[in-house]
């Protein structure tokens, strides 16, 4: 009895000192990632890519950069009391297991500021996320898919531009 008593007992340490298994920001998968043109005047640009994780455990993305711009932050549209849609940043970004965290116009982007040159059709911004420890790189194509809608982000430059309603 007080010996098998001992054996579950160094089991349920042994597993609980087990590191929690590690997924790493470097194996997610990436799909569909595309930037908006900038119009002319316009020094923010707008990003959306899909991160899917197919690992076993979730991915908390930390840091995200560009060296095409200053700054680089996770955005999601909320709808405020007046049922006006409003952009508020994401410090970090959770994917949990087995699953994508997806990125579109009206819902999560990716918010750059202080672009260095405009966003032309047919550039490539380079993204690079992070999670503290790991790294990845994503090279996303500027397209026009705007054509038919509003160029414009939500998040105009000039102070006086009102935020606009999901897309
Ligand atoms: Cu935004």
């Amino acid at each position: 009895m007080r010996l098998s008593h001992n054996l579950l007992l160094t089991t349920l340490v042994a597993l609980l000192a087990l590191p929690a298994a590690a997924a790493s920001v470097s194996d997610l998968m990436v799909h569909g990632a595309w930037a908006a043109p900038t119009l002319p005047g316009q020094t923010t640009g707008v990003a959306y890519v899909n991160l899917h994780n197919a690992q076993d455990a979730p991915v908390t993305l930390t840091g995200l950069q560009s060296p095409e711009a200053k700054r680089a932050e996770f955005h999601t549209h909320t709808m405020d009391a007046h049922g006006v849609m409003r952009m508020e940043k994401q410090p970090s970004l959770t994917i949990p297991a087995g699953d994508m965290a997806q990125m579109q116009p009206g819902g999560l982007h990716i918010m750059l500021f202080d672009l260095r040159a405009p966003l032309k059709e047919g550039d490539t911004l380079h993204l690079l996320f992070s999670d503290g420890s790991a790294q990845l790189p994503v090279d996303v194509p500027v397209e026009n898919r705007r054509a038919e809608g509003h160029g414009a982000h939500p998040m105009g430059d000039k102070p006086g531009d009102k935020p606009h309603h999901a897309h």
